[in-house]
Order: structure tokens, then C-alpha cells, then sequence
């Protein structure tokens, strides 16, 4: 009911009467009072006012599943949502309801990450209460081969929900987001397969939003919203925001189970786009010029004059003068 009141109060255009809250939730006078007064406590800034009622002035830079819950539209794939203070990691922690039998649409919100991860075996640092750490859980009807390219489908969400707050963000070829050339968000996809079919796919997102100072040794390309512009950013916001985003691009994507639908745009956002690029390979390193994806999220490159289509995984793409 929380997430209720939170949505109805949001959306109002100005006061919204107890005995309207009590019509639309069907419920008591007093019920609604109890929840309002939760709301004070937990921060929102909730002006009462005689004959007219209750109007949200300021809202507070929490992680709540109300607080997320009613930014999100009633008919979001995105049901189930539990948020933890602390976890090893939300992609492992997702994973395991989804194994528990969960159903798609699962999300894992934590405040903290004591064992966040990156790709292959790599770490993602994740301290308290700062940043957004994210998982989501899909059963879609997609070859396992596809998975990967939800990671894509994914980056062009967090593009537009950071763009929202104001932000310039761009995408680094595969799973990065970047801000004024560092890394500010990476996507970890991990997914569960049968023979020939995806039992689910788990979609992680790191977004450092209000961190100030990073561990030495990734600090050269590491940044967080805050450290680009200064603003209140609210987490909940924004996490609300991407899996808005995803679920508005993930729908396109599955009409045509890959990527056509949302090459040109995701190749518009692409940090290296018509830049030269390195492409590092176990045997050997070649320069590019980045030209953009294509239909499978392949990167396309044009080395000395023919094009190259570069598999995620295969190798590693940055720009000649460093990380992008
Ligand atoms: C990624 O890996 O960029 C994927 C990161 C996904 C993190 C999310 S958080 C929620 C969910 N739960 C998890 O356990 N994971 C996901 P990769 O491309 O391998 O990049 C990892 C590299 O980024 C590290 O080796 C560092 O160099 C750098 N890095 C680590 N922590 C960072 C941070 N907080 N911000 C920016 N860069 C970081």
C-alpha cells in the first residue's frame, strides 16, 4: 500500500485529500494515516494540510521497494522486487531465487556489494549506500547464443535513464557506460541454459552515482554521476528509470529476437563511433576506425580499408590513447 499512496501522490498535480486516498486504496482514514506518517520517517518531505490534504514536497535518496515500486508503471514486467542492505552479489543473489523458481521479471536491489563482480572473474567494487547495484531476472523464449546481446539492450537503458538526469552518457562497446571518457556503469549478463534454450538470463548493473574517491588502482577510469555534476541524485529514481528503459527497448528487441530494430541507435551513442579504436587480441593488437554495431551486436570496424565484425568476448576494443 505504501508504494500505492507513494505512486498516487507523486502522479497528483497538487493536493490529494485523505478521504481521496481512502476511495482509491479502499481503505480507512487510519490506515492512511499510518502510512503517511511511515513516510515522514523514512525522509519524504510530506506537507498535511487542512481541507486539503497531503502533497510531497522533496523526496529523500532512499532504496526502498515502495519507493522503487511507485516509480514504476502498475503494468511493469518488473513485479518482484526485494532489496537487501548488504550481498555478496545481486547477479548471485537473483540467480538463486530464480533456481528457487522465481518468476521473470525478478529484480535484486542492494545498498551494498561485499562481492560484486565483473566479467570474467573480475571485481566490481561496490561500497555502502552510494551507488546502484542491480540485477534483474528474465525468462525469455531466446536461443542461448542471444543472450549477449540483452547486455546491449541493457546499455541503451542506462544511456537514456542517465541522460534523464542531465548527463551526456555514452556506451563503450560492449557493456560500459562512460561520462566524460571513464567508466561509470558496467553491465554483467550471466544467463542459465538447457539444451538449445534459455532457462533465465540474470542482467547486473553497477551505476556509481554518488561516490567521491575510487581505489587507486581504478581510479584513472572510474567516475560516478556525482563526480561529473554535481546534483541530488535519487538512486531509486534511476534505477526506476533503466528498467523502464529496458522494458521499453527489450520489446523491440524480442520482435526480432536481436538487435536491428536498435543498431542505429545504439551505434549513435557508441564513444568510439568514426574514432580510431585497438583491437587487442591474444596474438595480436590492429587499429580501426569503430563504424557500429550490427543486427547481432558485433562491433564493425574498418581495418586498412575492409571491415571487420568483432565478436564481444573475442577481444577487447579501447581507444588508441587509453580506456575509450
Ligand atoms: C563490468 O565488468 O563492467 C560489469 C560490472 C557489473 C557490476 C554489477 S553490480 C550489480 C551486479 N552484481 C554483480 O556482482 N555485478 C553486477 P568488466 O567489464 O569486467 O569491468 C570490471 C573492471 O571495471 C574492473 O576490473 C575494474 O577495472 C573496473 N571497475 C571495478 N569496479 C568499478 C566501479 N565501481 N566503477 C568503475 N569501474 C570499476
Amino acid at each position: 500500500m505504501k508504494s500505492q499512496v507513494l505512486r498516487i501522490l507523486r502522479t497528483a498535480e497538487g493536493y490529494v485529500s485523505g478521504q481521496s486516498l481512502c476511495e482509491q486504496l479502499g481503505v480507512s482514514r487510519t490506515a492512511v494515516w499510518k502510512v503517511i506518517n511511515q513516510l515522514k520517517d523514512e525522509g519524504y518531505g510530506i506537507c498535511a494540510v487542512n481541507n486539503k490534504g497531503y502533497y510531497i514536497d522533496s523526496y529523500p535518496d532512499i532504496m526502498t521497494v515502495s519507493e522503487i515500486r511507485s516509480l514504476l508503471p502498475e503494468a511493469s514486467i518488473f513485479r518482484d522486487i526485494v532489496y537487501y542492505e548488504s550481498v555478496g552479489s545481486t547477479n548471485d543473489m537473483v540467480k538463486m531465487l530464480a533456481e528457487q523458481g522465481s518468476s521473470s521479471g525478478t529484480v535484486v536491489i542492494a545498498g551494498q556489494q561485499t562481492a560484486g563482480k565483473g566479467r570474467r572473474g573480475r571485481i566490481w567494487t561496490s561500497p555502502a549506500n552510494e551507488n546502484i547495484y542491480m540485477s534483474f531476472m528474465l525468462r525469455p523464449d531466446l536461443e542461448p547464443q542471444k543472450a549477449s546481446q540483452v547486455t546491449l539492450v541493457c546499455a541503451l537503458a542506462v544511456r537514456e535513464a542517465l541522460y534523464k538526469q542531465g548527463l551526456e552518457a555514452l556506451i563503450k562497446w560492449p557493456n560500459d557506460i562512460v561520462i566524460g571518457g571513464k567508466k561509470v556503469c558496467g553491465i554483467l549478463t550471466e544467463m542459465s541454459t538447457q539444451i538449445e534454450q534459455i532457462n533465465y538470463i540474470v542482467v547486473g548493473i553497477g551505476i556509481n552515482v554518488q561516490q567521491k574517491l575510487f581505489d587507486p588502482q581504478i581510479a584513472e577510469v572510474a567516475t560516478s554521476l556525482f563526480i561529473e555534476k554535481e546534483g541530488n541524485y535519487r538512486r531509486s529514481q534511476i534505477a526506476a528509470d533503466v528498467l523502464i528503459a529496458f522494458e521499453k527497448y527489450f520489446a523491440l528487441f524480442m520482435t526480432q529476437r536481436d538487435l536491428s530494430l536498435l543498431k542505429e541507435t545504439y551505434s549513435s551513442y557508441l564513444v568510439s563511433k568514426d574514432r580510431e579504436v585497438l583491437i587487442i587480441d591474444t596474438k595480436e593488437s590492429r587499429k580501426g576506425i569503430a563504424l557500429g554495431i550490427d543486427d547481432t551486436g558485433c562491433l564493425r570496424v574498418n581495418v586498412d580499408g575492409h571491415e571487420e565484425v568483432i565478436m564481444s568476448g573475442e577481444v577487447s576494443v579501447r581507444g588508441v590513447l587509453g580506456y575509450v
